[in-house]
């Protein structure tokens, strides 16, 4: 705590500077080059301070072309934003060149700058090394070092000064996920007139696995800033409490804590995703003529089985396809008949678990086409890229069954985008009870994604069930889903934040997995 405090005290001196002012029309002028603003530093009633912006430069880095970053939380949040005038805080992936936007969408941008060195201790280290496998069940060991801690600090130290000179007095500050669990309580220090949510995307570990953390005290001080933390489930929200209460003497309930004399209040919202945006596509003639060509291509084959993962260990790719591949071996699937496609969207590439999963991947699939396929038919097609989002409808639209296995969830939003694009309620969807959409999407195939038998009899009963059986399991999935979309979310989290506890959310725990 007290290098913190001390380096607290340093961006306080530059932030306080600044503050208090509207506009600054010279703020690119950061004396230690802390924070790389291409904006002048403005004030906003409201400012989402996330690791990335919502826009990325498009593949070669000395291209100029800007687009949409992926993922919901862009489409999530640019409304909010709109309509508060507010700011978005973040970086813009690799170094940000003078002529950097700032705006998207009429949203104020203002970026923070991470080098290389920084990126490698920062994002692929401590966030990725460390904290991710440690808060996904510890499914591969997770990495400590002293060095990736102190750069950790350093980079959250420079978020919570980019939000500290970016809000308004008495403005609202959401932070978001795991790389940014220092903010809160940094920002706070900075400018205590502040409201601060925090929203952790991944899943908060049981206490047994967080204790291993050498800095835990640190991280959970840090999300103690805010004055309400969501997480996706709430399992998620009652680890996080219990912890607090075991590791810095909080005091209360696992939805109201005690902390230093102040109220934080913990609660479950569980994102979703953007419902109409989704619906629309799904309507779309190109799409729906796209949807058919895919499954011409594929051989017109009676079953399209289809997984779209972003390349992680913590999916359950390779234990999906070890148990398809024994399900072709056993005969309960056919080359003929039954194809898998899989896509695998590159991701971490320099972390070496991340090459290793995908070396081990591309050996199962090159297996399973070697064993089972024919000439002109293989009975896996593998995709390592990140497909256009029109193309991602379209394959979810042109299968039949929908696997999302992963060992460890937060929510997961493929899942929840195959059940609304199937407006006609066909489709069949086999579900991780490890994935916090489980809790939701009752109708699926439910999994144990570590039991390989499991997995095959779930996608054996996917395979049998009568069509209305399937139409009514995926009846009652939409209904589950349809009734709110990811501007609800927003909202309620906002709600909940300026006004108590009211809107906090108590979705009842996972669905377990048929004993066999
Ligand atoms: C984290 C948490 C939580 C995938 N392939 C392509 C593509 N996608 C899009 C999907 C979906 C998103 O990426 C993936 O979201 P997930 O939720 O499945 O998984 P994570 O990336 O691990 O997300 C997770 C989430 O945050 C939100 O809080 O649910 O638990 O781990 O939207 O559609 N998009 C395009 N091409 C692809 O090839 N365009």
């Amino acid at each position: 705590m007290e290098e913190i405090d001390s380096v607290l005290e340093h961006s306080r001196t530059q932030v306080e500077t600044n503050w208090g002012y509207r506009r600054h029309p010279d703020s690119s002028s950061d004396p230690d080059g802390d924070v790389a603003t291409p904006l002048a530093t403005v004030t906003a009633d409201f400012v989402v301070v996330a690791n990335r912006l919502p826009v990325q430069q498009s593949s070669s880095s000395d291209s100029d072309e800007w687009r949409p970053s992926p993922g919901g939380l862009a489409s999530a949040l640019t409304s909010v934003l709109q309509s508060r005038n507010g700011l978005w805080i973040g970086w813009l992936g690799g170094t940000a060149p003078a002529d950097a936007p700032t705006q998207y969408e009429g949203i104020r941008m203002k970026a923070v700058s991470i080098s290389s060195e920084e990126y490698a201790d920062f994002y692929l280290g401590f966030s990725n090394a460390t904290l991710w496998p440690l808060y996904h069940d510890a499914i591969r060991a997770p990495t400590f070092h002293r060095t990736w801690w102190r750069t950790y600090q350093e980079i959250n130290r420079r978020y919570a000064a980019a939000a500290a000179e970016s809000v308004a007095p008495g403005g609202t500050v959401w932070i978001h996920d795991y790389q940014l669990q220092l903010v809160p309580d940094m920002l706070r220090r900075l400018r205590p007139d502040v409201r601060i949510g925090f929203f952790l995307h991944i899943p908060f570990p049981p206490s047994e696995l967080f204790m291993q953390l050498p800095w835990r005290r640190a991280i959970i001080t840090g999300l103690l800033g805010a004055d309400l933390i969501g997480f996706q489930v709430p399992h998620a929200a009652s680890n996080f409490s219990r912890t607090a209460r075991r590791l810095v003497g909080a005091t209360g309930t696992d939805s109201i804590i005690q902390f230093e004399g102040r109220i934080i209040r913990v609660g479950a919202f569980p994102i979703t995703v953007d419902n109409a945006q989704i619906i629309a596509k799904a309507r779309e003639s190109a799409i729906r003529e796209r949807a058919r060509e895919i499954r011409r291509d594929l051989g017109n084959p009676e079953v399209v089985l289809l997984g779209v993962d972003r390349l992680d260990y913590t999916k359950g790719i390779q234990q999906r396809l070890t148990a398809i591949s024994e399900m072709y071996a056993d005969g309960q699937l056919s080359g003929d008949t039954h194809v898998i496609v899989q896509v695998a969207v590159p991701s971490r590439e320099s972390d070496a678990h991340y090459d290793q999963e995908r070396h081990n991947l591309e050996q199962v699939v090159s297996a399973m086409n070697g064993d089972y396929g024919l000439v002109g038919s293989p009975v896996i097609h593998y995709l390592h890229q990140n497909l256009p989002f029109d193309e991602l409808m379209a394959l979810y639209l042109a299968a039949d069954i929908m696997l999302v296995t992963p060992f460890r969830d937060g929510m997961n939003l493929v899942a929840k985008e195959y059940v609304v694009c199937r407006t006609d309620s066909t489709g069949r969807l086999v579900l991780s009870e490890f994935a916090g959409a489980a809790a939701e999407l009752r109708g699926a195939f439910m999994v144990n994604p570590h039991d390989l038998d499991g997995i095959k009899e779930a996608i054996g009963l996917a395979l049998k069930a009568g069509p209305k059986e399937a139409k009514a399991r995926m009846q009652r999935m939409r209904r589950k889903v349809l009734r709110h979309d990811v501007s609800d979310w927003a909202q309620s989290f906002l709600a909940a934040l300026q006004q108590g506890t009211s809107a906090i959310g108590d979705a009842s725990g996972p669905p377990i997995a048929d004993e066999r």
